[in-house]
């Protein structure tokens, strides 16, 4: 039986990207924003349809980017259910993470509790577009605006999502993106910052080469973000699928809704917004059916992703814990279940069988117990 994995990444032809690794080799040019780094940018610009990005080497490098960019200090208040790294950027900058509770529905950190977490030491909001749902950033803002915050969107999972008709990307001081292999759509590593603003544009430019300014000189700290002619050229070929990789994506979602629908909750999506089915996150009524059908599944060569739990506000042992009832609660019932380009229809009815089929079993235990 073949292994089935939460996620595979997307192999485009190898021979569209031989031609680019040709490209490669005729230059003789490899990395610090070469030709390919800078047509990739280029691209992406034109098919989110946004005016300033910077292509970097992952989503992690490109959240601490922007929170040294926006010059935060003090708390930030951040959503606990999200992965690591939209955390750890907080604290690896030197600020504290301050973590509110999420909405139980949309999975989204909950505007409505950001209000009473401000105290006069917070700069910044950091929200993240969870499983690429947009958050309620009308919400989000009009609090930023009352008390002169700054807001940064981890977008690591939301491109190609358009909120209200345009890009996901467009709101808030800065997003970040991941194109990391496991993402919707990736270039091996690598990542992007977004902003409207040019002076913040500027400065990600030079954090992303080591402070180095044009005219200045090293005339800032920085670090090295960069990333490859490899990388980029993998994205170059891999952004032409885009259209195929969501319809083949959302196919296999619509199996899953069906047949799924009336046993377990899906994530609510934003009315406003496009999605991009890059992933395919259940939540179960109780953790048991969670562990039930997990198990059943991995008997079965099929293997699922707890993301994310625990959760981040009372597991990470460089915090404070704090107690969250709902993102406890829900990251102890979210499953991922497989989902991704090279899965078949009929693998997807396969793992809803076998999903059924340990819920079924699970109510019977739980009925005789
Ligand atoms: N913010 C958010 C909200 C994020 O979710 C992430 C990353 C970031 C920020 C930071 O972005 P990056 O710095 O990563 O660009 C994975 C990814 O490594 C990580 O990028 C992602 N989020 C996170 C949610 O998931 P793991 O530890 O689950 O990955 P791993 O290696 O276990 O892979 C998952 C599955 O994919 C496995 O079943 C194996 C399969 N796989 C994986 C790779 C890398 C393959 O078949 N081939 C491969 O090449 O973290």
């Amino acid at each position: 039986m073949n292994k089935i994995l939460v996620t595979r990444p997307f192999f485009p032809p190898q021979e569209e990207y031989a031609l680019y690794l040709n490209k490669i080799w005729k230059n003789q040019w490899l990395t610090n924003m070469g030709p390919l780094a800078l047509e990739l940018e280029e691209k992406l610009k034109d098919f989110i349809d946004i005016k300033n990005l910077i292509f970097v080497s992952n989503g992690t490098i490109a959240l601490h980017m922007a929170i040294r960019a926006l010059g935060l200090k003090g708390e930030v208040i951040t959503t606990p259910f999200s992965f690591v790294a939209t955390t750890n950027s907080v604290v690896w900058e030197g600020c504290t993470p301050v973590f509110v509770d999420i909405e139980r529905d949309n999975l989204n950190i909950d505007p409505n509790q950001i209000e009473a977490a401000i105290t006069e030491k917070t700069s910044a909001i950091l929200a993240t577009h969870i499983f690429g749902n947009p958050c309620d950033v009308e919400a989000i803002q009009q609090i930023a605006d009352k008390y002169n915050l700054k807001v940064i969107y981890d977008g690591a999972h939301a491109f190609n999502i358009k909120l209200n008709g345009k890009s996901i990307f467009d709101y808030g001081d800065v997003t970040t993106c991941s194109f990391h292999a496991t993402k919707f759509y990736h270039t091996g590593e690598g990542g992007m910052v977004i902003t409207n603003n040019s002076e913040l544009l500027k400065k990600m430019r030079h954090i992303r080469n080591h402070g180095f300014d044009e005219t200045n000189g090293f005339a800032s700290i920085g670090t090295n973000a960069k990333n490859s002619e490899l990388h980029a050229a993998l994205g170059i070929v891999n952004l032409k699928y885009v259209p195929k990789i969501l319809a083949k994506r959302k196919k296999l979602t619509e199996i899953y809704e069906n047949r799924l629908q009336d046993q377990v909750m899906f994530q609510e999506w934003n009315q406003k917004a496009s999605r991009n089915y890059g992933y395919l996150p259940v939540v179960f009524e109780v953790e048991e059916q969670l562990l039930d059908v997990k198990s059943l599944l991995e008997d079965h060569q099929i293997f699922t992703r707890r993301y994310f739990y625990p959760s981040l506000a009372s597991s990470l042992p460089y915090m404070t814990p704090v107690d969250l009832p709902i993102t406890k609660d829900i990251s102890k019932r979210c499953l991922c279940l497989p989902l991704y380009f090279d899965l078949s229809e009929s693998e997807v009815n396969r793992i809803c069988d076998v999903v059924l089929d340990a819920l079924n079993a699970s109510v019977i235990y739980k009925k005789y117990v």
